[in-house]
């Protein structure tokens, strides 16, 4: 038998994945041991405030009380069926989840990229069977800077290059236009498509928010085409923006939602496709499915997200504080920032590129103790948790302006 393991240092424990890990991320160098709240501890003890809030997946920062509850009350229960049989978790989770996004059916899935798949599945079942495309022709509407995942299909149509080469042969059906561009979306939408898919705000592009009246475009043009508007809320989704939805800041309700990230609850994935029964009613029994897909653990947990935001305390605290975030970038613009777009607790923010790479600021921001990603070139993106405190946030902001100026 081997002895046990000591303890080791984070220095220790970055080298040691070297040569076992898959090299598919260049992580900053922290080593998270612990984490509540806002706030996280990396092995020596050293605590950091977390910007990032793991992509949005902990909009209700690290291990919500509710949340880590409902998860241990399920885990003495039951976890797992498979969707061969019934579990009495589900029924209540997609009542929920399709109340709370006024839309009618659930296809619960596990990751964002499976949500994002499933709901390209949905959308060319349905042009053949209902808007009565001819077989093999249906076409997906994308926009160019799209970020939906990293299977196969979805890196085929992604207009990144590190994302994309080396990975082909590519499914094809999807069509690209630009992003924020109805004249180019109308341009692009014929007889023979299924669906628009876009996210409401694009994150990994840089949080880019489109025009006021974008996305009423893109509903309305889309009704009127006879297709239908898939929008992959699985970032902007779930509270992050000051809304359940980014789509309600125009009041726009798509054929088709994308969740996931937050929909876990930062404790286990889940996803889901949400949608009009119209739509989600197309599928029969043996044309899609999941081992996991629904499980009682992910159900049981979902149901606790649904019930946070249920409440309208996590919108509204995006909202608000989302204030005091773009008060701040504000502040900063022509010191060491050069642009920033927000909305709710959500910011991408350009620095000047003089003062460093995004990495390079992440890095220095990583010193002063605080965890944020950059996305491409000098780009920072801040997401905290949707539970963060006004101080926390303006001490975030502080140590921005240390690094900056
Ligand atoms: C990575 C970004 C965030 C997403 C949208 C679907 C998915 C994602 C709008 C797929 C995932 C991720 C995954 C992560 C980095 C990341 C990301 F930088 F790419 F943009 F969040 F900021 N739709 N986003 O943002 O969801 O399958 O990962 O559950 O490195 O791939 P997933």
């Amino acid at each position: 038998m081997t002895a046990p393991a000591r303890p080791r240092t984070s220095e220790q424990l970055i080298r040691a994945e070297e040569p076992v890990l898959a090299h598919n991320y260049h992580p900053l160098p922290v080593v998270v041991a612990r984490a509540e709240g806002s706030w996280v501890e990396d092995v020596e003890g050293n605590r950091y405030l977390d910007m990032l809030a793991g992509y949005s997946a902990l909009n209700f920062g690290h291990r919500h009380p509710a949340l880590v509850e409902a998860a241990h009350r399920q885990l003495d229960r039951l976890t797992l069926t498979s969707r061969a049989f019934h579990n009495d978790r589900l029924a209540e989770f997609a009542e929920r989840l399709a109340a709370l996004t006024g839309l009618d059916m659930v296809l619960p899935m596990n990751t964002g990229a499976e949500a994002v798949e499933s709901g390209i599945k949905v959308a060319r079942k349905w042009a053949y069977d209902v808007k009565g495309v001819p077989e093999g022709r249906a076409t997906i509407v994308v926009a160019a800077e799209n970020f939906h995942g990293r299977t196969t299909t979805i890196v085929g149509f992604s207009t990144d290059e590190t994302a994309r080469a080396g990975f082909g042969p590519f499914t094809p059906g999807f069509k690209v236009v630009p992003y924020n561009d109805l004249a180019a979306l109308e341009a692009a939408v014929d007889d023979t498509t299924a669906a628009v898919l876009i996210e409401p705000i694009q994150g990994e592009a840089g949080v880019i928010v489109p025009d006021d009246g974008y996305l009423a475009g893109v509903r309305e043009l889309t009704r009127r085409a006879g297709c239908l508007f898939v929008a992959d809320e699985i970032q902007s989704g779930l509270g992050r923006t000051g809304r359940t939805l980014a789509v309600e800041h125009e009041d726009v309700l798509p054929d088709v939602l994308l969740l996931g990230k937050a929909l876990g609850g930062g404790i286990v994935p889940v996803s889901a496709v949400v949608g009009r029964r119209e739509v989600l009613g197309v599928l029969r029994p043996g044309e899609h499915g999941s081992t996991f897909g629904g499980n009682p653990l992910a159900a049981a947990v979902g149901t606790a997200v649904v019930e946070l935001l249920e409440t309208g305390e996590f919108q509204r605290r995006a909202a608000e504080l989302g204030v005091l975030l773009r008060d701040g970038l504000t502040d900063l613009t022509g010191r060491g920032v050069t642009g920033f777009r927000a909305r709710g607790l959500w910011a991408g923010v350009d620095v000047d590129p003089a003062l460093g790479t995004g990495r390079e600021i992440s890095e220095r921001l990583m010193r002063e103790g605080v965890l944020v990603k950059d996305t491409h070139g000098s780009t920072i993106r801040l997401a905290p948790p949707l539970t963060i405190t006004a101080e926390e946030l303006r001490s975030a902001l502080g140590a921005l302006e240390k690094v900056l100026v």
